[in-house]
């Protein structure tokens, strides 16, 4: 406000306005402007690095203009907003996204054709924006698409990692991590050097009494590091609604004491103090579903949420409220444990700078929170040594230690002399060293809690939160299950097939309500339409086969089942079931005779995704599957009947081409392990069935699209436990199948003999925990029937279509609404 042009200068101003490219023509001359203006460089010197820089800047321009205004519209509106904090965002590549979004594809296409380029390059020289480990950070990144494309006043709030998650290179069959540094040229971001908070860590607290005698406490001393913000414009769909994402940076505070230091001539102390404070910002840690408790994550996440809640309570300051309408304004959802130090954030902030009352505060934090659990693996679960939080943020671990106390109290009251439940449930765990369950403090401090698919929901309200359920009832708990932007992972990852769905049910309206979908169920027994949607599937299998052949070298027929699975590599995910599955068909295949060997089905398997850098068996998992790929492959017995391929690096931008060509994906976790999994939902979206476990949502999926459309097998999550006490206590015998398997790696039929033994051993020899052996059988049975299926393409390609008809709750857009109607209380902002 204090910035603001005087009323008579306005209309010089409004006069001039830019207004972004309108057609062809206008786009073609932006395109050159920035050619020749903003990378300084000329027709004679543009290649499709510089084409895609000047498409980007042009229409970054046009986002701008709406972001502004969506920005004043909400401001002005002074309406309930949400915030979504979360440390991971993957947002993948923005450029095709943004064209789509805005309506300005066609335009765009065209321009660049007669300005010499094909599209589909342009986009391609994109770095994907990859700020997140897999789902996690993916559903962060496809719920800001349904917050903007629905008009809700929204904003993300994360970290400005300088490197994301590693590139990883495939090196003689194993992982080697190569850094992503993705910053070089990122015209999606907009520094704002005037937008910082100085962040404090360290020092120690002091008590004093204010003139009317209440105690006070100041965090004194320690460090300060500067939070920069970063921006980033997230367009809806079909709505001038753009979003803001807020990344924080990290650098050193400088003022006067670094000027001291300079003075003196302490250059290099002045450095070395200035990297110490980037490296905060510096990394993404690579752990999905781990968490390691190293300090600087635990910096990391109070430094990002410390800022951003500043951030929101300046803005709240601004609209000059009573304290107890934060509530009324502000939404916080917690994504995951990670920014649980915000609920303590809050509340110090309440206390010790704007001198509530305790229970005052606690009531606006407890309102204003939500916390979203996406896992129940214990390995995942954070746990912060409370040595370490006290050194670290010792105001913190004092407000900790009060909301632990009034909350026992709680507990004492209802359930008294019930010392067990006491303990079981304390937000400090009296182990050695005392540790922090962040879980427990998210619960307490958010008025909702939910899971993220049905299952899940219910597993974490009768494991990990039974107690809590207990103490707070039923209506704190809820479910949500998670879904998908059906504008990226159908429309931009498979443009044929949305055109193709766009012609049968007679718009583009799904894309904004996916249940629309439900028409297509109209045209199952239309032959001309099912033709069409098979040379689809057949068109974006080619491509994969051409990209596998480019990269690997291998040769795959595109009429082979395409079988797919792409996600981290995790134990819990059962990799190894799929490989070793492979191995035992490989096995079957050699052990026919030629007439036998005619009739089986020709497949291709193929593996993607990352390990974190120090899960050895993960990485051992790699490992055999480029190794048995490395044999069967160049298997002249075999030829195309089978083939084993590992893609290197899968990313967001990968699986936008990897999901439309596949026939079968693989969702095969421990029932019970994988909280929801949304790879399974863009699989079967884009015409492909999935094989998969009674897991996560796979439940919700098979119920939308029916059973008969799905290859359900294995254990169920109610048998899970008896079965592992059965491994630790009972005898355990190895499945005679997989033992024929376990033989063939032993014998050295996949390289060094010695190489898998651990792979071979957590199951022969220990406790099998992921249950390999005990779904083995069931698992080849199911995809027996998945060859015998395949064969009859008609039937094949009905359930594909059926399915995708039936695909409609799993939008995002319908995730959203959920949310703001159970646990947010807003409402879309009107344009
Ligand atoms: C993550 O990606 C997930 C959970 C978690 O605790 C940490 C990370 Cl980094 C995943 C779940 O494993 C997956 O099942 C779920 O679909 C996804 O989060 C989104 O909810």
């Amino acid at each position: 406000v204090e910035a603001a042009i005087p009323e008579p200068q306005r209309e010089v101003w409004t006069k001039h306005q830019f207004e972004g490219f309108k057609s062809k023509d206008e786009f073609e001359k932006e395109v050159v402007r920035h050619v020749e203006t903003t990378l300084a460089r000329s027709m004679f010197n543009c290649d499709e690095t510089a084409a895609y820089s000047a498409t980007s800047l042009a229409l970054r321009d046009r986002l701008i203009k709406e972001w502004n205004k969506t920005q004043q519209r909400q401001t002005f509106a002074d309406s309930k907003r949400v915030y979504y904090l979360s440390l991971e965002f993957l947002m993948g590549r923005a450029l095709d996204n943004a064209m789509l979004n805005i309506g300005a594809k066609t335009t765009a296409k065209e321009g660049l054709d007669e300005l010499g380029f094909r599209i589909e390059d342009i986009i391609g020289q994109e770095h994907d924006a990859a700020l997140g480990n897999g789902g996690l950070g993916r559903l962060a990144a496809c719920f800001l698409d349904s917050l903007a494309s629905l008009n809700y006043p929204a904003w993300g709030y994360g970290l400005r990692y300088r490197y994301g998650i590693f590139k990883q290179e495939i090196i003689d069959g194993y992982q080697v991590e190569v850094p992503d540094y993705w910053l070089d040229f990122n015209p999606w971001e907009f520094p704002r050097h005037d937008v910082t908070v100085d962040i404090q860590f360290y020092g120690n607290v002091r008590k004093a009494q204010d003139e009317n005698g209440k105690t006070i406490a100041h965090w004194e001393g320690g460090e300060i590091v500067t939070a920069v913000a970063f921006d980033v414009p997230i367009p809806g769909y079909d709505t001038p609604s753009t979003n803001n994402l807020r990344l924080w940076s990290s650098k050193a505070s400088g003022g006067e004491f670094d000027f001291q230091k300079f003075n003196n001539g302490d250059y290099e102390s002045s450095v070395a103090e200035q990297q110490r404070a980037e490296t905060i910002s510096a990394v993404l840690y690579p752990n999905d579903n781990l968490e390691r408790g190293k300090e600087l994550r635990l910096k990391q996440q109070y430094f990002w949420v410390a800022a951003s809640l500043y951030d929101i309570v300046r803005r709240f300051k601004k609209t000059k409220r009573a304290w107890s309408e934060f509530p009324d304004q502000i939404a916080i959802q917690l994504n995951d444990t990670h920014p649980t130090l915000a609920i303590v954030e809050l509340q110090r902030i309440l206390l010790d700078v704007e001198g509530l009352e305790w229970d005052e505060a606690w009531k606006i934090v407890t309102s204003t929170f939500g916390y979203t659990n996406h896992t129940v693996l214990p390995e995942a679960l954070e746990k912060w040594p409370v040595g370490l939080v006290q050194h670290l943020l010792p105001r913190h671990l004092q407000i900790i230690y009060d909301i632990n106390l009034f909350f026992l109290q709680l507990v004492e009251k209802k359930f008294p002399n019930d010392r067990d439940m006491l303990r079981r449930v304390s937000i400090i765990e009296e182990s050695q060293p005392k540790m922090v369950r962040m879980a427990f403090l998210a619960v307490v401090g958010s008025h909702k809690v939910n899971g993220v698919a049905e299952l899940h929901s219910d597993l974490i309200q009768t494991t990990i939160f039974k107690d809590f359920v207990t103490i707070f009832g039923a209506d704190k708990f809820t479910n949500v299950t998670n879904g998908i932007t059906p504008r990226r992972w159908l429309h931009q990852a498979n443009p044929r097939l949305s055109e193709l769905i766009a012609s049968k049910v007679g718009s583009y309206d799904f894309l904004k309500d996916l249940t629309l979908l439900n028409k297509l169920e109209e045209f199952v027994d239309d032959k001309a339409f099912r033709k069409e949607w098979a040379e689809i599937k057949y068109a974006n299998k080619v491509r994969l086969a051409k990209y596998i052949k480019s990269t690997t070298g291998v040769t795959v027929n595109p009429s082979s089942l395409f079988d797919v699975q792409v996600k981290r590599i995790h134990e819990y995910k059962r990799q190894q079931l799929n490989i070793f599955g492979v191995i035992a068909r490989y096995l079957k295949l050699k052990g026919m005779s030629p007439e036998e060997k005619k009739k089986q089905l020709p497949r291709v398997s193929i593996f993607g995704g990352k390990a974190a850098p120090g899960y050895w068996m993960a990485k051992q998992i790699i490992h055999l599957v480029n190794s048995v790929g490395a044999v069967v492959n160049k298997d002249p017995e075999i030829g195309d009947l089978l083939k084993v391929i590992f893609l290197e690096d899968y990313n967001v931008s990968k699986a936008e081409m990897i999901t439309p060509a596949s026939d079968l994906s693989e969702h095969i976790s421990t029932a019970g392990t994988e909280a929801s999994g949304t790879s399974n939902m863009k699989f079967v979206l884009n015409g492909g069935l999935i094989i998969g476990t009674c897991d996560g949502a796979n439940i919700e999926i098979t119920r939308e699209i029916g059973q008969e459309n799905i290859f359900l097998f294995g254990t169920l999550s109610e048998d899970v436990e008896d079965l592992r006490h059965a491994h630790t206590y009972g005898t355990h015998s190895v499945d005679a199948g997989l033992e024929k398997v376990f033989s063939a790696i032993q014998s050295g039929t996949f390289g060094d003999s010695q190489d898998f033994n651990a792979m071979v051993s957590a199951v022969r020899d220990h406790s099998d925990y992921y249950l390999v052996s005990d779904d083995f059988q069931s698992y080849l049975d199911t995809q027996q029937m998945v060859d015998d299926e395949y064969r009859n393409q008609d039937e094949w390609v009905s359930k594909c279509i059926r399915s995708v008809a039936r695909m409609g709750f799993f939008s995002s857009d319908r995730c959203i609404n959920e949310y703001a109607e159970g646990i947010w209380n807003v409402e879309p902002l009107a344009v």
